[in-house]
């Protein structure tokens, strides 16, 4: 989509800090870390939320949270990180494409604000 922010950092029209990339997803790190790893995995599918996951394009879902787990462990996460997607703005989305926030390094509280 032309006025999409991720669409365009996946396009390297916008900067990001790239960790992983393939013919699917994208990760790169948040510019605004909430946690000393604090990564975005986006589809390079436009999707615009959570809310728009089907039965059809659940399997790329699943492929990004196989990406998710390789990139947590390759940046010395392991096997403790919380993964989260905003959706909709009272949940706090602010970018209108699917992006999953993976966080890691520090314990984490429950719940969520
Ligand atoms: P949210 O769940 O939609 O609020 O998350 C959007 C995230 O995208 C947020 O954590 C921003 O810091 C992050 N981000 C980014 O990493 N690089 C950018 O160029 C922009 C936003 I715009």
């Amino acid at each position: 989509m032309s006025d999409c922010i991720f669409c365009k950092i996946i396009a390297g029209e916008i900067p990001s800090r790239k960790i992983y990339e393939d013919e699917r997803c994208y990760a790169f790190h948040d510019i605004d870390p909430k946690a000393p790893v604090h990564f975005l995995v986006i589809p390079k599918e436009h999707i615009t939320g959570a809310n728009r996951i089907t039965e059809e394009n659940a399997p790329l879902v699943g492929h990004i949270f196989a990406v998710i787990a390789k990139v947590a462990a390759e940046l010395g996460a392991g096997d403790d990180y919380r993964v989260v997607t905003n959706c909709g703005p009272k949940a706090g989305q602010t970018v209108g494409h699917l992006h999953f926030h993976v966080l890691a390094g520090r314990d984490m509280t429950w719940p969520p604000g």
